[in-house]
């Protein structure tokens, strides 16, 4: 077979015959597909170079602005502490404060109430943590439940941190109730008694 006579059988036997990177055969190209969804955004960039300094501040004391808007502050801390003085429900010892809503609940709920307020159930450190706690109990007539529940071994009492108990006022003969009563309220002489959580007691917070 001769080379033109190949050339013939192939070009009618094969629609589209491609020699050399051209196309032989007519055909018009498609139309372009439609363009793809946008990439996913690049990563940050590195940080920019360190700006320039500000212009040199004031010291506080100085700032005749910033002061009197700390004047304000106080006014109003202090506006709202003699509300809350006068209302009676509220007792500072140091650095801490003793508050009451004067409703009662079990401990869990005590718990909650205080959580919520953004404190938590009374957990008086010494005498005088105590005697403001006490002053509470006397005056709504309702003993309280306080920060402080049995652990392992039975018998023995933690704060609500897990930290032993170090200052205690236990009512003479208690705890007596050794792995059956978890809790512990205050009676109205500011002693304690170990004592089933399920009561209703006092709600008294610190912050
Ligand atoms: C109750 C209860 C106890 C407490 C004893 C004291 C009978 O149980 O309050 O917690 O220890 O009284 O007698
Ligand atoms: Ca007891």
């Amino acid at each position: 077979m001769t080379l033109s006579s190949l050339v013939l059988f192939l070009t009618l036997l094969v629609p589209s015959l491609i020699i050399g990177g051209m196309e032989l055969c007519s055909g018009s190209a498609g139309i372009p597909g439609t363009p793809g969804a946008p990439g996913l955004p690049g990563r940050d960039g590195r940080d920019g170079v360190k700006g320039d300094p500000g212009p040199p501040g004031l010291p506080a004391y100085l700032d005749e602005e910033l002061q009197s808007v700390l004047q304000d502050f106080r006014q109003r801390i202090l506006q709202s502490m003699g509300v809350l003085n006068l209302q009676g429900t509220m007792l500072q010892v140091g650095e801490k404060i003793f508050s009451t809503n004067g409703q009662s609940t079990n401990f869990q709920g005590i718990n909650e109430t205080c959580a919520k307020a953004g404190g938590s159930i009374a957990t008086p450190r010494n005498a005088e943590e105590n005697s403001a706690i006490m002053s509470l109990v006397q005056k709504y007539n309702t003993y309280a439940y306080l920060g402080i529940t049995e652990g392992k071994p039975p018998g023995k009492f933690y704060y609500l941190n897990g930290s032993p108990v170090e200052y205690t006022n236990w009512y003479s003969g208690e705890p007596a109730g050794k792995g059956r009563e978890s809790c512990v309220e205050m009676y109205k002489d500011g002693t304690w008694n170990d004592r089933s959580c399920l009561q209703y007691r006092l709600t008294i917070c610190e912050f």
